[in-house]
C-alpha cells in the first residue's frame, strides 16, 4: 500500500507525456514534488548517465512512487488508480473501461511515438511535415471513435486517463502548427478542469519565466 513519501516527478514542463502524470496527481489530489529534466538544454538532460540510471530509455517522465521508479505514463497512471483513492480514470464498467483504453493507447502508442522528439531530431527539414502527417492522420481516425465514445469527456461525462491522453496531445498538436484537432468542444471543456489548468505546461516550475502564464 501507498507510503507517505511524496512521489517525485522527473519531468519537462512541455512534455505531454510528464503532463499525463501531473493531471493524474492533480486529479488524485497527491501531493508531489518535481525534478525538471530540460529535454533541449545541455543536449538533453535526458542523456545524462545519472537520468539512464532512473529510465534507461532517456525520456521523461520517470516516477519515484512507493520505493520503486516507474517510467511509462499510463503505467503510472494504472498504479495509482490501483493504490490511491480519488476520482476513478478507468471505469468499472467494462465496456467503458475499454473505450478508455482504445482512446489513450492510440494517442499514447499511436500519435505520441512518431512525433516524439528523439524521432524529430532524426530527421531534418522534413520534421514539421513528418509530425503533423502523423498527427492529422491519428486525429481523424480518432474523431469517428469520439463520436461514438464522447458524452462530456472523451468516455461520456466522467473524466478518464482517455482525457488525460487527449489534451496534452492536442496541446502538441497546436504548438506544431497542426489545425485538425479532433473535438476542439471537448478539449477545450477539459482545459477547464481545475487540474488540468493547475498542471498545464504554461505555469510548472520550469516554464520559463517569458512565457510563464
Ligand atoms: N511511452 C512513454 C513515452 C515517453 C516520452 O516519449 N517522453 C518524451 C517527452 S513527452 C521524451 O522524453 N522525449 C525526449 C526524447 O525523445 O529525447 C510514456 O508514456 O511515458
Amino acid at each position: 500500500m501507498a507510503n507517505q513519501t511524496k512521489p517525485i516527478i522527473h519531468g519537462y514542463f512541455r512534455s505531454s507525456c510528464s503532463w499525463r502524470v501531473r493531471i493524474d496527481f492533480a486529479l488524485k489530489g497527491i501531493e508531489f514534488d518535481q525534478v525538471p529534466v530540460n529535454l533541449i538544454k545541455d543536449g538533453g538532460q535526458q542523456f545524462t548517465e545519472q537520468y539512464k540510471g532512473l529510465n534507461p530509455i532517456q525520456q521523461v517522465p520517470a516516477v519515484q512512487i512507493d520505493g520503486i521508479t516507474l517510467s511509462q505514463s499510463l503505467a503510472v497512471i494504472q498504479y495509482i488508480e490501483e493504490t490511491r483513492r480519488g476520482h476513478r480514470l478507468l471505469p468499472t464498467d467494462p465496456k467503458k473501461c475499454a473505450q478508455v483504453h482504445m482512446i489513450s493507447d492510440f494517442i499514447a502508442s499511436g500519435i505520441q511515438p512518431v512525433q516524439n522528439l528523439y524521432v524529430l531530431q532524426k530527421l531534418r527539414a522534413e520534421k514539421v511535415q513528418w509530425a503533423h502527417n502523423f498527427i492529422q492522420r491519428g486525429f481523424e481516425a480518432l474523431e469517428p471513435i469520439l463520436k461514438e465514445t464522447a458524452g462530456k469527456y472523451c468516455v461520456r461525462d466522467e473524466i478518464s486517463m482517455a482525457d488525460i491522453c487527449l489534451v496534452p496531445q492536442v496541446y502538441n498538436a497546436e504548438r506544431s502548427g497542426c489545425c485538425s484537432v479532433p473535438n476542439k468542444r471537448l478539449n477545450q471543456t477539459v482545459l477547464k478542469v481545475d487540474a488540468f489548468k493547475e498542471s498545464h505546461p504554461s505555469c510548472q516550475l520550469d516554464t520559463p519565466a517569458e512565457i510563464c502564464t
